[in-house]
């Protein structure tokens, strides 16, 4: 026996009172099981709590005042005759053709009018409803007031349509008298089809071994005994078993007696709901199971989907181009000015991706909310990897689930599929990639570079002066010297090396740089990244855990009696 259902008390508690709050809440906890797993398990699963859910509602609306008793059993068995016998009025035909009764009898002792809407319900034709109200039987009759019994057709009958109305109205009354007779007790229709589908309902079940004269009186103790064995087997322990004789009101005493009791006690139609919600909820036991799902999504399976999206997502080609970006601006920040302007002329990676490029040239922001970046679409096998660490993620999620919920769980974690690339390239779009600010670094070294490139310019400009003088025959300028050489020498020739110098020496700086600025963008792409992960795909896996947890939640509710 599965766990919640193992929890619904399986011992008869014939007398036991049904609380109205008690079994309104528990209908209420099936409601909350019925909103938290909408759209979420197959709806054929959940019919039968739909059903109570509407049919306890309309049967508590209707009245709590009235007991709807029905007599079932084999055709033959005698329950027209116990009907009429009850009644003390032949209202329901006895016949010897079998079957006789084909459609269902009401009789009603009180007030017809009250019970009308109820038998509406039921679906007792006005035609068949009877009232056993006559100022000829004094008081005899309340001890019944607000009886309404019914005789049904036969269930193991040669016409369909009588097995159908049993079927029907089984699932509606209050409380049912099966009537055996000595020759079909033991027949395997009523007990394999009813009275064994009945073991949750045995609070409202009262079993009858009508004809009982038809048996020597020495016979009657061993029949019922057979037939209590019986019953015990079909999970009826303790239910009440009489010997009628429709024929005799003698044989008549006990069965009225009962019934006068169930009438008093006005719990019938509540008990009949209990265990309706006990059927229900032991039904519904398999699609819940004992398991909590786990609070966090599991720490290995994030991280896969993580990098399955950094990859569809086209990351690494993003911060590749991050670092070729940085050397390249690098470069032209910090190069040799002689060979800068020619670096200008290759077009900035990170532009080729339609990633903001240079300082300040941010892509216009109403353009980000469409595909923004021209960052290669995911590949084929990145695809799948994607497709694979999300099912991943689901499966991890639903690992303890019982077997009606892992399907739910990958539906929701595939959701948002569709939306997931655009989400991915405005993401990228929008990360700043940390490359906006210009090191301080790269404008020292530009001064620098910038100074001796100067230097090197006056030492050039003064030695083609002072060679124009001398070609000119005019006085030649006077050289200052730095130990052996000319200055302007020594100024074209250190500032040239000088700026050849820097460079060489800027440029490991240069990819070390380079190499942290991918990492750093990588981080928050990466980042940036979960989040998308997070938003599309783990937020509704987690609200399909949360409704599982609701669900098991209002189940365990709904079985608590
Ligand atoms: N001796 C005896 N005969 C009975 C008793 N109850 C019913 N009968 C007879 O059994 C036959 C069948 O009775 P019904 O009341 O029509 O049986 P039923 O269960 O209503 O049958 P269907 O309407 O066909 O489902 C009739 O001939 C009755 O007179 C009883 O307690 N003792
Ligand atoms: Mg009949």
């Amino acid at each position: 026996m599965s766990n919640i259902a193992g929890r619904v008390r399986e011992v008869f508690r014939g007398d036991q009172r049904v609380d109205a709050d008690a079994l309104i809440a528990r209908l209420d906890a099936v409601r909350r099981f019925l909103t938290a797993v909408d759209g979420l398990l197959p709806d054929t699963d959940l019919v039968p709590a739909h059903t109570l859910v509407e049919r306890a509602g309309t049967r508590l609306a209707l009245s709590r005042d009235h007991t709807v008793l029905a007599l079932a059993g084999a055709t033959g068995s005698g329950k027209s005759s116990l009907f009429n016998a009850l009644a003390q009025l032949e209202l329901s035909p006895v016949g010897v053709r079998r079957p006789t009764t084909g459609v269902t009898h009401a009789c009603v002792w009180g007030p017809l009018e009250g019970a009308n809407h109820l038998l509406d319900w039921v679906g007792v034709l006005p035609r068949h409803r009877f009232v056993r109200e006559s100022a000829l039987d004094a008081d005899d009759e309340t001890a019944l007031h607000g009886l309404i019994l019914l005789d049904l057709p036969d269930f193991d009958s040669v016409q369909r349509s009588h097995r159908l109305e049993v079927d029907r109205l089984l699932g509606l009354v209050d409380q049912v008298v099966w009537v055996v007779d000595p020759q079909k007790y033991a027949d395997r229709v009523i007990h394999d089809s009813y009275l064994r589908e009945f073991h949750r309902h045995r609070e409202v079940t009262l079993v009858v071994l009508n004809q009982a004269d038809r048996l020597p009186p020495a016979e009657v103790p061993r029949v019922l005994d057979d037939l209590r064995r019986l019953l015990d087997t079909d999970g009826l322990t303790g239910v009440p078993l009489l010997a009628t004789t429709a024929i005799d009101p003698a044989g008549m005493v006990g069965l009225r007696n009962a019934l006068e009791r169930t009438v008093a006690e006005r719990q019938a139609a509540l008990r009949r709901l209990a265990g309706d919600v006990d059927t229900v909820v032991a039904g519904l036991d398999e699609l819940v199971g004992s398991a909590r799902p786990a609070d966090e999504p599991d720490d290995t399976a994030v991280n896969g989907l993580n990098r399955a999206l950094a990859g569809a997502a086209g990351v690494p080609a993003v911060t590749e181009a991050v670092e070729r970006a940085y050397r390249h601006r690098a470069g032209a920040a910090t190069g040799w000015p002689v060979v800068r302007g020619w670096r200008r002329l290759r077009p900035d990676p990170l532009r080729r991706l339609h990633l903001p490029g240079p300082a300040g040239d941010h892509a216009d922001p109403a353009e980000s909310l469409v595909a923004a970046t021209s960052v290669p679409d995911p590949t084929a096998a990145q695809r799948s990897a994607l497709g694979l660490a999300i099912r991943a993620v689901a499966d991890r999620a639903a690992a303890d689930l019982p077997a009606a919920w892992p399907g739910a769980v990958t539906s929701a974690a595939r959701s948002r599929l569709g939306d997931l690339p655009d989400a991915l390239d405005r993401t990228i779009a929008g990360t700043d990639l940390g490359l906006d600010r210009r090191p301080l670094w790269w404008r020292v070294v530009g001064g620098v570079q910038w100074l001796v490139t100067l230097a090197a310019v006056v030492g050039l400009g003064w030695l083609v002066l002072g060679y124009a003088l001398r070609a000119l025959g005019l006085p030649a300028l006077d050289n200052p010297m730095v130990g052996q050489v000319p200055l302007p020498t020594v100024l074209l020739l250190g500032g040239l090396l000088a700026g050849l110098l820097v460079a060489a020496l800027t440029r490991p700086v240069v990819r070390w740089a380079a190499r942290r600025a991918r990492a750093r963008a990588d981080q928050r792409l990466t980042a940036r990244v979960a989040q998308v992960g997070d938003e599309y795909v783990l937020t509704p896996v987690q609200i399909v855990l949360g409704s599982y947890a609701q669900a098991r939640d209002a189940l365990r509710d709904a079985a608590r009696r």
